[in-house]
């Protein structure tokens, strides 16, 4: 019998950057806050992310498969998995092993296939990376690129011109087809207003596409797509439905981004998530989400 009070378990695959509100940063505040116990798998520690000018960087693949050796030993379960920056291309296949043994019927798979942003690979990432991602999100129920993820994952060369929602639709389609049940896409320029920005989703199961929109703050943060995929997690671990995930983390982001734009400060740093974690608490303040015909 599972006890009814117990809290869900997730088995989080990040890094560990000691600066700048990424990766485990993020994950780990954002899911205990939503009563979510977070179980780290962690693939590299780094003394900062990978978009200061210098940083230190220890990678964790052997003691990735050690760990997960153990936790088989000693017959651990959990509900979900959700995996984000990865520190070698070979840490794909330690992934897949740990889904393989552990994942149960019901459990949710969430990867977050970070490669890059604005058009490019994030320092460090090659070729073989991508190649291993693609493989990687076949294994999901959900994955959550940012637009220049979308691209990579289906080698396709970005446009420079404005996406219509139809060729969202079209390209959501096509990494769902590839497996994941749930594909949602962050980071989507709106056509002619620079002030705004979107995020699409798909659903296979329904066969329905969604968009939020909301505005967009002439500010760089890194770590953000970290925090948004950490709230989506936690939202369906809640049994929220793909609509109100998706407008509880564009609200949560926007709340971050908001609290963390007015001081002088390095955007380097991240979003100040610990200004804004307690609105996790609180039921979602309004819903802006749209249903795409
Ligand atoms: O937020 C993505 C991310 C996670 N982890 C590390 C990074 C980045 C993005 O730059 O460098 C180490």
């Amino acid at each position: 019998m599972r006890l009814f009070n117990q809290s869900k378990k997730v088995a989080a695959v990040h890094d560990l950057s000691g600066v700048g509100h990424v990766s485990l940063m993020a994950v780990i505040p954002i899911l205990s806050s939503m009563g979510i116990q977070v179980c780290p798998l962690p693939t590299a520690v780094l003394s900062t992310h990978t978009q200061y000018p210098e940083y230190t960087f220890l990678d964790l693949t052997d003691e990735m498969r050690r760990m997960t050796e153990c936790w088989k030993h000693l017959d651990f379960t959990f509900d979900a998995f959700y995996t984000g920056y990865l520190g070698s291309p070979a840490q794909v296949q330690i992934v897949e092993d740990l889904i393989e043994h552990f994942k149960r019927p019901d459990d949710l798979v969430v990867v977050d296939p970070v490669l890059g942003d604005n058009g490019r690979l994030y320092k460090g990432f090659g070729e073989e990376m991508i190649l291993e991602m693609r493989r990687l999100i076949r294994r999901a129920d959900v994955i959550t690129p940012n637009i220049t993820e979308v691209f990579l994952l289906l080698d396709r060369p970005q446009p420079e011109e404005a996406l219509s929602d139809e060729c969202l639709k079209e390209l959501l389609k096509a990494l769902s087809d590839q497996g994941p049940e749930i594909v949602i896409a962050t980071s989507v320029p709106v056509t002619d207003n620079p002030h705004m920005t979107s995020v699409y989703a798909y659903n296979r199961r329904g066969d329905r596409y969604w968009k939020v929109t909301c505005p967009y703050l002439p500010a760089h943060y890194p770590g953000t797509g970290d925090s948004f995929t950490s709230v989506i997690t936690g939202s369906l671990m809640q049994g929220d439905s793909l609509p109100i995930a998706l407008d509880r983390a564009t609200q949560f982001i926007l709340q971050g981004i908001r609290a963390t734009f007015g001081y002088e400060y390095n955007n380097m740093d991240g979003i100040m998530l610990e200004k804004v974690l307690h609105n996790l608490d609180m039921p979602i303040q309004s819903c802006s989400y749209e249903l795409l015909e």
